[in-house]
């Protein structure tokens, strides 16, 4: 569809238009604003058809610049639109108008362009980019692949690798790697005054590159098999990335036409696919929790520009990098010199492997380190904005802690603590100010693991939430806010799975079976292999200390308790549940381990039976839903996409399942429910008593995304 406009039209767009276009002497300047990431949703698309149209009507220009307003260029196609029919002209339309427009026309990549943004790029006649531009295909992480274009022009124009490398990783890329990859031909601070230039000069050579038109490349023998082999070992049961992998590698024996068509196949595969509702579940799901309801809309955080961290131990330390990773002075205090200097040592260790990696400077190594102060002087407190306990998992030291806290902090600081399980409001209770003690429960390791876990307490003021989820962004962390209790929402379900995967090894299982079935799954790890990475005297220690308050009639499984006293504490003694050969994080089962699985199973005169490999999914899984469902009665998760993202970001749960509530509506409710209210009658244990809410939706006929969705309306 196109516009007729006149010549006078040809010089400005209508208002309403996302696309603006000017005359800069006889150069169109076409700026995308289409806020707040200029996705190419249908008004765009109706625009730049315009703006093209505009460019051919007036002869008195011999070229245009295309660009984004804003931060962005293009942030790809609106994901808004997936699952809807899409409104004509398509993505493709609109670039094909541009590579055949009669006059070049430059992009100007001022920001991120991404997906479509890159592939709009690629129907240009030539790229210049800003410094901080980035570039990539960021498809695959929403179950799709570069559906405009993407896997035909990229290969074309910088080769197979960079192309495989974008669009199965779907990790951006900075101007300067895409200036040596050969995707822009230029890097300027000014790119749009650049780009103008470049119009010029390519209208005045009268030629200019369809990159549509260029042959295929060449490709190294064996190439495809060993990039799908790398995928296949890095995703976990993903498929986007191989589907971008075979539209790339089949473009390229056909003529581009054929190509564009059968990559266009392959990205409906990929869009019609579960895994990729899970996945655009997970994007939005992402955004989705950063947004807390029912606070008082005149709350603000609080400013966070000085921060404190207590404890400069593996959390600790973790922590503090976070901060300085984000530009915030952190002071970390230590009981003495001696603790702080490891644990100061520790954080400039992991920045110089860091360094090693050339994934940062030793210049910026410095930089982080200038911003972490050690001291053993809590007086130096006095003035923080915000501060951190992550002191021993004990009571009664984080209650002596808080009492100092509440003594030396200013008013107005933000006193948080690690905690991850223990009671938030009995810590506050020892202050004069509870409603500024939060929960800020971070993942191990913390200057890695996306998660954080911010816990209300009830007492705790809204601007206070505010601040702690605001300070999470700032971090880089995707913050999820829940309430107390024990083990809050991530570790409580885990111990449920947990505690009922040590059952089944004494009822027939072996620790390989379970660990397979849960990483064929998409898990990261097994239970078993997960507890041998965290250490088993950790979970032993707490056991023990639980075990005068267990109540008689809770099955306690006292496998992971006898492995302890075989002195096996897991990777870090070379073998707990397993063994694991020097060097080797591989997990080999033990037959020691294997001989007293099944001696515990006949010292309680359990018969052992073979359990398939659905079985014990189902186990595990219908666990999480009936915990997922329990934490979401009792208001301690607010949303189920809370709890799915906290799985996906904090325990390695595949984002294309989409987490573990959204996956039991996808399953069925029904179903689940029946096996958990089997399981209950069989066991009458505890973790199998159907949750309340469960029973109502299936009663209702409603999943959890639904009911979600009527409560916030
Ligand atoms: N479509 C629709 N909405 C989008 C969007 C998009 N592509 N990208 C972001 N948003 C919304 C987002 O939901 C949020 O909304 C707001 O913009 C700010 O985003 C044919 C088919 C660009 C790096 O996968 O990775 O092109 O929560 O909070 O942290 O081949 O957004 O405020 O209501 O994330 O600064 C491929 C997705 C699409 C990029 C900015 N593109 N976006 O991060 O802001 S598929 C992507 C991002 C495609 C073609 C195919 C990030 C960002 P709200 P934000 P940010």
């Amino acid at each position: 569809m196109t516009q007729n406009v006149s010549a006078q039209d040809a010089r400005t767009a209508p208002d309403s238009n996302p696309v603006s276009w000017q005359t800069q002497d006889d150069v169109l300047l076409i700026t995308i604003n289409n806020p707040p990431v200029n996705a190419l949703g249908h008004a765009v698309r109706v625009g730049l058809i315009a703006a093209i149209d505009a460019l051919e009507a007036d002869g008195s220009v011999v070229g245009a610049v295309l660009t984004g307003g804003g931060r962005a260029f293009v942030a790809g196609a609106d994901i808004t639109e997936f699952g809807k029919p899409i409104a004509e002209p398509g993505l493709n339309e609109v670039i094909d108008r541009i590579e055949g427009a009669s006059k070049p026309v430059v992009a100007a990549v001022n920001g991120f362009a991404l997906g479509g943004g890159l592939e709009l790029t690629l129907g240009c006649h030539a790229r210049i980019a800003h410094p901080k531009a980035r570039v990539g295909f960021p498809e695959v992480h929403l179950g799709v692949i570069p559906g405009a274009g993407g896997t035909q022009r990229m290969p074309r124009l910088a080769g197979v690798e960079i192309a495989v490398e974008l669009s199965t990783t779907g990790k951006p890329v900075s101007a300067a790697r895409a200036l040596s990859a050969g995707i822009v031909e230029a890097v300027d601070e000014d790119c749009v005054a650049a780009a103008v230039a470049r119009a010029r000069e390519l209208a005045a050579a009268g030629e200019w590159t369809r990159v549509g038109e260029l042959p295929s490349p060449n490709v190294p023998e064996g190439y495809f098999e060993a990039a799908e082999a790398a995928i296949v070992a890095r995703s976990r049961g993903q498929i986007s990335p191989l589907l971008s992998l075979e539209a790339v590698q089949g473009g390229l024996t056909l003529p581009f036409a054929e190509g564009l068509k059968l990559e266009r196949d392959i990205f409906m595969r990929g869009l019609t696919s579960d895994q990729s509702k899970g996945l655009i579940h997970a994007f939005f799901g992402e955004r989705e929790v950063a947004k807390i309801p029912g606070l008082d809309p005149a709350a603000k955080p609080r400013d966070v520009a000085r921060a404190a961290v207590i404890g400069a131990g593996t959390m600790g330390g973790g922590i503090a990098m976070c901060f300085a990773n984000a530009g915030i002075p952190v002071t970390v205090v230590e009981q003495t010199e001696e603790a702080l200097e490891r644990g100061l040592g520790l954080c400039r260790k992991n920045y110089e492997n860091s360094a090693k990696k050339g994934r940062m400077t030793e210049a910026q190594v410095e930089e982080r380190m200038a911003l972490l102060t050690g001291t053993t002087d809590m007086q130096t407190l006095a003035e923080v904005d915000l501060v951190i306990e992550a002191v021993f998992e004990n009571m009664g030291v984080k209650k002596d802690m808080f009492t100092r806290l509440d003594s030396i902090c200013k008013p107005g600081c933000v006193l948080a603590t690690n905690t991850s399980t223990l009671d938030i409001d009995e810590i506050a209770s020892v202050t004069e100010r509870p409603q500024d003690v939060v929960g800020m429960h971070f993942f191990s390791p913390a200057n890695v693991m996306r998660l954080l876990e911010n816990v209300r307490g009830a007492e705790t003021a809204d601007d206070v939430i505010l601040t702690a989820m605001a300070t999470g962004k700032r971090l880089g962390k995707v913050s999820v806010l829940v309430g107390v209790c024990d083990g809050f929402v991530g570790n409580r379900i885990l111990h449920q799975y947990l505690r009922w995967a040590s059952i089944l090894l004494e009822d027939g299982c072996m620790p390989e079976q379970i660990d397979r079935v849960w990483t064929e799954f998409g898990m990261p790890m097994g239970p078993f292999a997960m507890s041998d990475l965290a250490g088993l005297d950790v979970g032993y220690r707490i056991r023990q200390e639980q075990a005068a308050t267990r109540s008689g009639n809770e099955r306690y499984v006292e496998i992971g308790d006898r492995v302890v006293e075989m002195g096996r504490l897991g990777q870090k003694t070379g073998g707990g549940y397993f063994d694991y050969i020097e060097g080797s994080r591989k997990p080999v089962p033990n037959a020691e381990v294997t001989a007293l699985v099944l001696a515990e199973s006949a010292r309680k005169g359990i018969e052992r039976r073979d359990f398939s490999d659905e079985e014990i999914l189902n186990a595990l899984t219908d666990l999480m839903t009936n915990e997922g469902a329990k934490i979401l009665e009792e208001g301690i998760a607010m949303r189920p996409v809370d709890i799915d993202i906290t799985y996906i970001f904090g325990y390695g749960y595949p984002a294309f399942r989409g987490g573990p509530m959204f996956r039991a509506d996808a399953e069925g409710l029904a179903a689940s429910l029946e096996r958990i209210e089997a399981a209950y009658a069989r066991t009458g244990d505890h973790a199998w008593k159907p949750s309340a809410l469960l029973k109502q939706l299936v009663a209702e006929g409603q999943t959890f995304e639904q009911w979600s969705k009527a409560r916030a309306a």
